[in-house]
């Protein structure tokens, strides 16, 4: 039994390519043209299939490596007689071009801009090399963009630069110098100028001013998928721009165009099956030279095994400009594309990281694990029910910050608010309440107060006040039923109060406030609040709040919205009580106002049940005594 192996296939002379998926593992019994494991460049994936059947006895690569032509992969043990001879299934593209110019001797060679569809003075926006990189043919080294694309202008040798001619913000044209660059071989002169050469002959005529595109040669491949169609009727293109991006089960590949121009009709959809010749759409050329597709290799150039098809131009061929494809807002490759497809992600919503905000594997990834963190969370805290999260923004651009985490408190606060702030049609409604009798009443307790040990505050009287409210209007004192149909009525009235402490806000809930005094509603309050501060609560003392109060009073501030705290349907907020000139019919005289912001559900309380629950609120507030009728 002979030990065989797989190695990478001729992939058009991509070198260090990227494995990003191993298709097997050690004792997988594969047939001849099984996928082993996927290889990635930034223009194109490709599945590289077995040349021989057999039993894996060993895998040599792992995700993440970079391999080059001849790189072994795995080893097989060979069932029977070997069919050790390497099949051609994954060999080079036959469409490859031979070379156009002739292998120049020099090891030095000077690479100037290709032809880039007749358009001149285009700004350099990315030099991606620099004197002394080693650079493998198809690598780019610069990228230009014009109002209508970005597109990368790749090395046509392997070798290391000598000395790069353009900087940024560059304007260049057809034959302006790129760069100079030792080349490694010495034998990968390729001259740009002749980028048009690599065009095939007009077969249609040249002077035509309406082209009908077709499907080029894609590797014989037949009915391919079409899942993207970049261009519509009315849209200009330019020479090279995708007019629709074709899979099939092994690779993505665009069509470009083959001249520039505008589109007169489309004449396929997503979804439809193309073969070689099919009628694209057609349109109207700009100059009057248009070329005919049916030769243009160009990135739809297919391999004579679609298997491991690649975009990139053939070597030594003529430099091709490659684009990344651009549709909508969406600029992205098309490996990024289908990621995002077999996971069913939208482009559009996702953001680019890469130069000049290009769509990135990463980007597509990081997009679903925060779907996926965002719905294990329960509820997110940016993002959900369709809300747009807000972007990441890097503060350390603009100065000196540091990382704090967030306590589990706040992170639970931070749900809890999201979630409410989402789920209830918040109501708000104000008033400023008279407290001057009831600050009377309560200052001439204090004696009594420090006697007995209590601190009493005015917010023993609004627990007070708010059971009595709650009573009174038992509208208030309910919670919506998760099955949205009835609503719980209750029965009880315990109040929640909002205590903030140095791990964040708590909210402690005072049993039965309404059959409780003052003397005993302040010692609970002030037991809570102590409890609360030094982190001994209890969950069962957080819980079973039918309304809450959300005191500010002692800190300032002249109104405030409380949040309602679901699954209750109403807070209300308290703020710095003030003396304020009031007309008594009179005169102006001095009282003291005690601000309030009530915030209720508006699914569970209407407006006029708020109305007689806050006016019977104020009028015990005003006036404690009512309190006891
Ligand atoms: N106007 C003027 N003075 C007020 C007042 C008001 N509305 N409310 C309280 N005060 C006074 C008190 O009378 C007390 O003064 P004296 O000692 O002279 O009597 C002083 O302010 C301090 O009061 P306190 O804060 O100790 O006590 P409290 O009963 O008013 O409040 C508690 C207790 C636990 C609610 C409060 O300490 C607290 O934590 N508040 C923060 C609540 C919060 O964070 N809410 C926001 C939640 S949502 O974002």
């Amino acid at each position: 039994m002979a030990i065989q192996t797989i190695k990478v296939p001729d992939i058009g002379g991509a070198e260090g390519v990227d494995v990003i998926e191993i298709s097997v593992k050690v004792g997988d019994v594969i047939a001849e043209g099984d996928s082993i494991v996927v290889l990635e460049t930034d223009k194109a994936s490709m599945e590289i299939p077995a040349d021989k059947a057999g039993k894996v006895v060993a895998i040599k690569v792992k995700e993440g490596d970079k391999v080059s032509q001849d790189d072994v992969l795995v080893e097989v043990e060979a069932e029977g007689a070997a069919k050790a001879a390497p099949a051609p299934a994954a060999q080079a593209p036959a469409a490859a071009p031979a070379p156009a110019a002739a292998p120049a001797a020099t090891s030095e060679i000077t690479i100037t801009v290709p032809d880039i569809g007749g358009a001149e003075d285009v700004d350099v926006i990315e030099v991606t090399v620099k004197p002394g990189d080693e650079v493998a043919e198809g690598d780019s080294l610069i990228v230009l963009e014009t109002d209508k694309a970005s597109m990368e202008v790749p090395a046509t040798a392997s070798g290391k630069i000598v000395s790069v001619s353009v900087k940024v913000g560059d304007k260049v044209s057809q034959g302006s110098v790129i760069c100079v660059m030792a080349t490694s071989g010495g034998a990968a002169e390729a001259a740009p100028a002749p980028a048009q050469a690599a065009a095939p002959a007009p077969a249609a005529s040249a002077g035509s001013a309406e082209l009908t595109i077709t499907v080029p040669d894609i590797g014989g491949a037949e009915d391919v998928d079409v899942i993207e169609v970049s261009v519509k009727a009315g849209d200009e293109v330019a020479e090279g721009d995708s007019l629709i991006v074709l899979e099939t089960d092994k690779a993505s590949m665009e069509v470009p165009a083959t001249a520039s121009g505008k589109i007169v009709s489309v004449a396929v959809n997503v979804g439809d099956k193309v073969s070689q010749g099919s009628v694209i759409g057609v349109m109207t050329t700009s100059g009057g030279a248009a070329a005919a597709p049916a030769a243009a290799p160009a990135k739809a150039e297919a391999p004579a095994a679609p298997k491991a098809e690649t975009a990139r131009p053939a070597p030594s061929a003529p430099a091709k400009v490659e684009e990344v494809v651009q549709t909508g807002d969406v600029y992205a490759g098309p490996a990024v594309r289908k990621l995002a497809r077999q996971l069913g992600v939208d482009l559009g919503k996702v953001s680019g990281t890469g130069p000049r905000g290009r769509l990135l594997k990463d980007d597509v990834r990081n997009y679903v694990k925060n779907i996926v963190a965002s719905a294990q969370s329960g509820a997110p805290v940016g993002g959900g029910s369709g809300i747009p999260r807000v972007p990441a923004v890097d503060f350390s651009k603009f100065g000196e910050i540091e990382m704090v985490k967030m306590s589990k408190i706040k992170k639970l606060t931070a749900e809890n608010m999201t979630r409410n702030w989402l789920n209830v049609p918040h109501v708000t409604q104000w008033d400023d309440v008279d407290i001057t009798e009831m600050e009377a009443f309560r200052t001439g307790l204090k004696a009594e107060a420090e006697k007995r040990g209590s601190k009493l505050t005015p917010l023993p009287f609004l627990l007070k006040a708010c059971a009595a409210a709650l009573r009174a209007e038992p509208s208030f004192n309910v919670s919506m039923h998760h099955d949205g149909e009835h609503i719980v009525q209750k029965h009880y009235v315990h109040i929640g109060i909002a205590v903030d402490t140095p791990i964040g806000l708590l909210v402690p809930v005072v049993r039965n406030v309404d059959k409780k005094g003052l003397w005993e509603l302040a010692d609970e309050v002030n037991a809570l609040a102590k409890k609360a501060r030094e982190g001994k609560l209890t969950p069962a003392e957080m819980q079973g709040g039918c309304f809450t109060i959300s005191s500010l009073g002692a800190m300032g501030g002249s109104g405030f919205t409380p949040m309602v705290n679901a699954p209750e349907v109403a807070i209300l907020g308290v703020s710095r009580a003030q003396i304020k000139p009031v007309w008594n019919g009179k005169e102006f005289v001095p009282r003291n106002m005690l601000p309030i912001s009530l915030s209720y559900d508006h699914r569970a309380v209407n407006g006029a049940d708020a109305g007689r629950f806050f006016t019977f609120l104020t009028s015990v507030i005003a006036d404690v005594r009512r309190l006891v009728l």
